[in-house]
């Protein structure tokens, strides 16, 4: 295979100088360190082309250096040398990391032997803030799953990974201080099919398999709304579903049944279920919830929902916003909520808003999300019709949602974050693309509406948007350079016409 110009990789490097030539990578090649990067880079070169290196402590001619030195780069971010000799430094040691996954995507085969391209790259991201959600309620994905899904995101450079953990189809991580959410409302699933949930061991080998990936979790438990599941383990917790005319009318036309109290829920309605904001219990609920969370998450967040709270009035919802992300705060962490929840005048100062409203956005949603703006907190991307992974590629394609658009790789490239909003730029942290799971019902589904999508928020969220080659035409031809390692790795990537796969 002849490697396609430009260069390979997405997403697209701050700057990268190609040089004349190419490195042969073979055997006698070494690897200087052994930090966890340069053992990762090592297992990855063996999985992918068989050929192990070996590690040296020594100085030599043609060896891999591989260092953390702080100052060398912004955070997250490196320098890649490919020439008479290697080297990989880190800013951090997430740089170091990143500038490991740049060189994975260089390495390439030809009748046989594989090789890099001689070149120099300074890279590090535009937004600190670079994240994928899995939904695991609506379809659950075991632990297995769930790394490989973080395998997969960390290669394009993400850092975040939010779960979605619970909602109206299942509760799907164990509460030691609840029990009956894991024994009665974690078997079932949308469809009827299987659930499942994450013992606390499960949920730390998770994070701490992320975290070896650069990647931070983001626990969501979601309130006040998307609650049935919490009503078939604690009934006394949750009001009568609401069943307006939209979910009604849904519900006959897919087939499914309507919400009732204290029973599994399988449709993919939304909006019909509510806590009870009145009740005190209520507060202890989501108290011991959030404490156990936060006592499970190394990382600095919780998000506590906030979407689609439909049957819920707007002054209980809006009290409901304030005491919540209060109670994040106490348990030391900072409260994430969607942007419905900027609603509430006293929203808890710092939380951050995630916006999922369209890039033209309609209704209330901007002045939502510019309220956390002035409670001194700061947003994330989720544009619906550009970042959502489970809205469909084509209005055929078999899998995926069109309510917020249909999104083909192109769509999901060409959108601006700093855009959506009249907000200071500097309140942006970055991107999030969620991929929710009524429609996917394995994890092979997961990753036709994940990949090659994820690919282009991937260079959204980490490429200057002035570095040459941050184009739609520049892209495509990159990103079809990923197709090999996908194909070896696996992945079930969808082949979208609009890209010129690179074949076998
Ligand atoms: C809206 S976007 C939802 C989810 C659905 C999704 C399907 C958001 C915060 N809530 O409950 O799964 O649409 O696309």
């Amino acid at each position: 295979m002849v490697l396609p110009l430009p260069l390979p990789l997405v997403p697209l490097p701050a700057s990268a100088l190609l040089g004349e030539g190419r490195v042969p990578v073979t055997e006698s090649m070494r690897v200087i360190g052994d930090s966890p990067a340069a053992i990762q880079l090592m297992d990855a070169v063996a999985q992918r082309t068989g050929i192990r290196l070996t590690t040296t402590d020594a100085a030599e001619p043609g060896a891999i250096t591989l260092r953390v030195e702080s100052g060398a780069a912004p955070a997250e971010g490196y320098r890649l040398s490919i020439g008479e000799s290697l080297q990989i430094v880190g800013g951090d040691e997430a740089g170091l990391f990143y500038g490991v996954q740049t060189l994975l995507q260089l390495l390439s085969e030809d009748a046989g032997a594989w090789s890099l391209p001689r070149v120099e790259i300074v890279d590090a991201p535009r937004f600190p803030r670079r994240g994928v959600m899995l939904d695991v309620t609506r379809h659950f994905f075991d632990v297995a799953e769930v790394k490989r899904f973080i395998d997969e995101t960390s290669a394009l450079k993400f850092n975040h990974l939010h779960l979605h953990l619970s909602d109206d189809q299942g509760w799907r991580i164990h509460i030691d201080s609840w029990p009956k959410l894991t024994e009665l409302s974690s078997a079932s699933a949308a469809d009827g099919d299987r659930g499942g949930f994450y013992t606390q061991d499960d949920y730390r080998e998770i994070v701490a398999y992320a975290a070896a990936h650069h990647m931070i979790v983001i626990p969501e438990i979601d309130l006040p709304g998307h609650t049935h599941a919490i009503g078939v383990a604690y009934p006394e917790l949750v009001e009568e579903p609401v069943l307006n005319d939209g979910l009604v009318s849904q519900a006959k036309e897919l087939g499914q049944p309507l919400p009732v109290k204290g029973e599994p829920y399988l449709g993919w309605g939304v909006g019909h279920s509510s806590v009870r904001i009145h009740e005190e219990r209520t507060y202890d609920f989501v108290r011991d919830v959030v404490r156990e969370l936060a006592e499970l998450t190394p990382g600095p967040y919780i998000h506590i929902g906030g979407d689609e709270s439909l049957g819920t009035p707007q002054a209980d919802f809006d009290l409901f916003a304030e005491r919540a992300t209060a109670i994040v705060v106490e348990a030391g962490k900072i409260p994430v909520a969607w942007h419905e929840m900027g609603s509430a005048d006293g929203i808890a100062e710092g939380t951050i808003g995630q916006y999922w409203g369209k890039t033209t956005p309609e209704g209330t949603h901007a002045e939502e999300a510019e309220h956390f703006v002035a409670r001194g907190g700061a947003l994330i991307m989720s544009a619906a019709d550009a970042a959502y992974l489970d809205m469909k590629y084509t209005p055929e394609f078999p899998l995926g949602l069109t309510w917020a658009a249909v999104i083909d790789v192109q769509r999901a490239y060409s959108w601006e974050p700093t855009d959506v909003l009249d907000v200071p730029a500097e309140v942006i942290l970055g991107v999030e693309a969620p991929l929710w799971s009524e429609t996917t019902r394995t994890y092979a589904d997961v990753e036709q509406l994940v990949f090659p999508r994820a690919a282009a928020l991937a260079e959204v969220a980490w490429s200057p948007e002035e570095a040459p080659g941050r184009t739609w035409e520049s892209f495509r031809e990159r990103l079809a350079s990923l197709a090999p390692g996908w194909r070896a790795r696996g992945v079930n990537f969808h082949p979208a016409p609009e890209i010129p796969w690179v074949a076998e």
